[in-house]
């Protein structure tokens, strides 16, 4: 039977059915109604994007059409007068990536939206409740606030770190009128706090984030109208370094001639109240050099070494009306730069996602103790103690212990990563903790402790950019357990406005290898739309004038041009690409193809510079010699043999021109599209010509790399017969057919022939189990990922790990911690990459079309003795969530799915038609299979939306 009309026949029949017994038919609801991906927010975006996801209680259920109304208020939206814009009904699918295509809004609107459906029968649903987003300032000319601030570098105790004292900054105005409304538009070069009659506006850390300051710093908007009053209101700063002055990175470590201050020498803010009176009049109150400026309690604060809180010197209620500031200095105020642009922070703001418990208390010495969280994380601890006026604790923050119970800070290299509170001798506790620092640990180091502390004295407090989790998994195995909160907590600990590659050495850079390797894995677990919109841009502003994309971004340059952290930090096979894979990976899930046309100049720029390196079509043996290290990182703490680097940068290369062809096809850019196409396969053949020997080996000239100095390892030279190479090989689609065959046979070979062990390191690992899959290894697989040996992820979760770690061997039983002065961090999230393989394959979703429209659901059930048996998973796309969970424990074998209101599933299983059983009926029966296909020894059913409970049930 035509499938077209079974399916409109049985969706009718269905539907009737369902009226009948329950009249819900038309209920088809708009939810969870975004603007730009976020709920309610402002926006600088003249033709920001709306979507919404739908619900409904049928099955197969889509939307035909929708229409949106967007209205300047609320009364407006409520009679159905979308006097801004009013789509009428449009036909079609989309329910996201619209763009506000109205009245033109102007700075400071605020508009109210809502939007309904008809469903697939035409039917019209009811409205959904109201959203809003409101316009932050569009034109440089609205901010009256000016550039203030204070160098404070002579106030530097001198010792081995540079800290100078934090600057506060306070203003006392007079407010005449009754307020309407208020609006705090603030930003800083640097890090701030803000406050307003004594109170802190906002719970966000680390604003304004890090960007090329020199290009695009951002600021922020908040609704300030319960704290600004009638009569005298008193607004209050204080300031750190953060990443605009502070230290950055291994530059100390390595000698950098500049350790800090790399982009000005002091931080500085520019704020402003825009209150609007009940009469209809505004009036403005903005930074200037009407404003004071004194020290108080913050002596030291910096990102890596930590801060340093006097409580005595904090002076009594600076920061409310009444305060004498008549001592305080007058600020500076410093011009805008040229070129600087002030843009509305587009991600999501980092603040405290989860506060934890000391796990224990153990004292190590006199007045010392080590408290243990039990969770490797990033962020601060708070403070509840009593003490006597001038009493001060030092709390020290690590990783891990050394065997002696002792604090191990040796990983943490030159970062102090140190925090000291100095009593004022209060009747009751005090409480602290610290605004302008974060630290990478489980355990800390307190000591000037008097007494045995309670176990509540101090309360772990876990930073990060606040994205909402979108992905849980859960199964019968505990390690894998174990294994997937390690993958998301270091995810946690790792995306903090910016990706970075771990967060407690002094490091903590935005390293792009590491980025574009975990991307996928990320999308999986969190919604990163907006926190990528964000970080794309600064890989996009890093981007080298070669066209070459840093190995890590942001990237702050000297006056040479050159990195600042280190001059010799430039680009390398496997990280620049991040500026193709980021985006391609932003635009796939969500269907962002505003991201990619942001990219393109940019994606272009780096392709030419690729090609340009090319010969016949290639990247042959030496094309990075002229980076340090000599080729690049290569597959980056790989434990074999090592891969050569041009080989993996030949296949990436391949890699990025096929996703080009695919973004460029989507944005309407059709003959680029299939340029990149032909680039693509010239590559492939190129590669294969060069690369692929007689013996359909991957294979490399060893020669060409001399004795190997200078390259990572070289000196035991470089091959193309490992596992790496393979793994890519298959990942990037280079090789077809026959090519394929044969290197999933060598991957499956070199695999068994080590044991079952891996020996990939960054750019290896990640699609190593996908490329078996892809093969036909499922169960090479599920041994990678259930090994407790090492090297493998078991092994970490075996030896007690609760986040990814940098290395395979950061520890071993045999050798400990061999690595630590040098390089050796326990939260690093490149090898959770296998979290993508984890959700593709086990719990089985990926998607077909962009933005989760169609879908595959086909999980791969381990057979054998295997230990997993059970696996729960759920992935909240942008369209709606997905969830596949499989139980195979029993006699009958069942698959529960959810798929969203709008989409189509592809959901694969291997089981004879006639032992399947969905929501109770027989598959030839049931009315809920919109189509059944035989698909590589797998019945691929299609299905729409509904939850299903499918049963295999072997009669036999
Ligand atoms: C290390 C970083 C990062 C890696 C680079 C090559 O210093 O931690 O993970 O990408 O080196």
């Amino acid at each position: 039977m035509n499938s077209k009309f079974s399916i409109k026949l049985l969706f009718v029949t269905k539907c009737l059915l369902l009226c009948l017994v329950t009249s819900v038919c038309a209920e088809i609801t708009p939810t969870y109604l975004r603007t730009e991906y976020k709920v309610d927010p402002f926006i600088d975006e003249l033709s920001p994007r709306l979507s919404w996801e739908l619900q409904s209680k049928e099955f197969s259920q889509y939307q035909s059409a929708y229409r949106i109304l967007v209205a300047s208020s609320m009364e407006n939206l409520n009679k159905n007068k979308g006097d801004l814009w009013d789509t009428g009904e449009i036909k079609g699918q989309q329910m996201n990536q619209v763009h506000y295509a109205g009245k033109t809004l102007s700075s400071e609107k605020k508009v109210w939206w809502k939007v309904k459906v008809w469903d697939a029968d035409g039917k019209e649903g009811a409205w959904s409740t109201a959203a809003t987003w409101e316009m932050a300032k569009l034109q440089a000319a609205e901010w009256k606030a000016k550039w203030i601030g204070a160098d404070l570098n002579h106030l530097a105790q001198v010792g081995a770190y540079h800290l100078p004292p934090s600057p506060y900054l306070r203003k006392q105005v007079s407010v005449t009128k009754k307020v309407k409304s208020a609006r705090l538009y603030i930003s800083s070069l640097g890090l701030h706090n803000f406050y307003i009659n004594g109170e802190k506006v906002g719970s966000d850390y680390f604003a304004s984030g890090w960007t090329d300051y020199d290009k695009r710093v951002y600021y922020n908007v908040y609704d300030v109208t319960d704290k600004v009053k009638k009569g005298q209101n008193a607004f209050g700063a204080t300031l750190a370094n953060g990443w605009y002055a502070g230290y950055l990175g291994y530059a100390l470590l390595v000698g950098s001639p500049e350790v800090n201050r790399f982009y000005g020498d002091f931080p500085l803010l520019k704020a402003q109240v825009d209150v609007r009176y009940e009469d209809g009049s505004k009036e403005v109150f903005a930074t200037d050099r009407s404003w004071k400026i004194d020290t108080g309690a913050v002596l030291e604060a910096d990102m890596l070494q930590g801060e340093t809180y006097d409580a005595r010197k904090e002076p009594a209620n600076w920061n409310k009306v009444g305060f004498d500031d008549k001592q305080w200095s007058e600020v500076q105020e410093v011009a805008n730069k040229d070129g600087q642009e002030l843009q509305l922070y587009p991600g999501q703001p980092v603040r405290v996602v989860e506060e934890l418990a000391a796990k224990s208390i153990k004292k190590i010495a006199k007045g010392k103790y080590i408290v243990d969280f039990g969770q490797n994380f990033a962020g601060i601890a708070r403070l509840k103690l009593k003490g006597n006026v001038g009493d001060s604790v030092v709390l020290r923050y690590g990783e891990m212990l050394h065997p002696d119970g002792t604090l191990m800070t040796e990983n943490l290299r030159k970062a102090r990563a140190t925090d000291t509170y100095v009593f004022k001798g209060e009747a009751t506790e005090e409480r602290w903790s610290p605004s302008f620092t974060f630290h990478g640990f489980q355990f800390v180091e307190v000591s000037g402790l008097k007494q045995d502390p309670d176990l509540d004295f101090l309360t772990g407090l876990a930073l990060s950019s606040d994205l909402a989790q979108v992905g849980s998994f859960t199964s019968d195995n505990s390690m894998l357990n174990q294994l997937y909160s390690n993958i998301v907590w270091t995810q946690r600990a790792n995306y903090l406005d910016i990706p970075t590659d771990c967060p407690q050495r002094d490091e903590r850079l935005g390293w792009t290898g590491d980025a574009q390797v975990y991307m996928r894995s990320a999308i999986y677990n969190a919604d990163v739309a907006s926190f990528h919109k964000k970080w794309i841009r600064d890989l996009n502003d890093a981007q080298w004038s070669n066209g070459a994309f840093p190995i890590y971004a942001p990237m702050p340059v000297n006056a040479a041009g050159l990195a600042a952290i280190r001059a010799t930090d430039s680009f390398s096979p496997g990280w620049s690409e991040a500026g193709i894979i980021c985006t391609y990976e932003i635009f796939k899930a969500y269907d962002d193809r505003d991201i990619v046309k942001e990219s393109l100049p940019y994606m272009m720029k780096f392709m030419s510079f690729l090609k340009r390196r090319a010969q016949d079509n290639v990247l042959k043996e030496g094309a990075f010699d002229d980076v340090d290290p000599k080729g690049g990182f290569g597959d980056w703490l790989s434990i074999g043999d090592k891969t050569s680097p041009d080989l993996v940068a030949s296949i990436y290369y391949f890699y990025c021109a096929r996703l080009m062809a695919d973004m460029c096809e989507a944005i309407g850019e059709k003959e680029l599209s299939t340029s990149f196409e032909q680039e693509a396969s010239v590559i492939r053949a190129g590669f294969k010509k060069h690369y692929l020997g007689s013996d359909n080996k991957l294979k490399t000239n060893n020669a060409a790399y001399g004795n190997g100095q200078g390259y990572v390892e070289g000196g035991n030279g470089f091959y193309g017969h490992t596992q790496t190479a393979y793994a890519n090989a298959i990942y990037s689609g280079i090789f077809e057919g026959e090519d394929l065959r044969i290197a999933g046979n060598h991957l499956r070979q070199l695999v068994a022939n080590n044991g079952d062990k891996l020996t990939t390191g960054f750019l290896g690992f990640k699609p190593l189990l996908p490329a078996l899959s892809a093969t036909g290894s499922v169960d090479k697989a599920y041994k990678l990922l259930l090994s407790t040996e090492y090297p493998s992820l078991g092994y970490e979760v075996a030896n007690g790990a609760t986040s990814i770690w940098e290395r395979w061997d950061s520890y071993t039983q045999d050798e400990g911690f061999v690595h630590n002065a040098a390089m050796n961090s326990f939260s690093h999230y490149a090898f959770g990459s296998v979290n993508e393989w984890m959700f593709e394959h086990m719990v089985g979703i990926s998607a077909l079309e962009r933005g989760y429209s169609t879908f595959v659901i086909k999980p791969e059930i381990p057979t054998g003795d295997l230990a997993i048996r059970q696996v729960k998973g759920a992935y909240h796309s942008i369209a709606g969530k997905i969830r596949s969970e499989w139980d195979y424990s029993g006699p009958v074998k069942l698959h529960t799915l959810e798929v969203p209101v709008n989409t189509t599933a592809y959901f694969y299983v291997k089981a004879p038609a006639d032992q399947i059983y969905i929501n109770g009926t027989l598959l030839s029966k049931s009315d809920l299979v919109q189509d059944i296909k035989e698909e590589e020894g797998y019945l691929k059913l299609r299905i729409g939306s509904g939850i299903y409970q499918i049963e295999i049930k072997d009669i036999s």
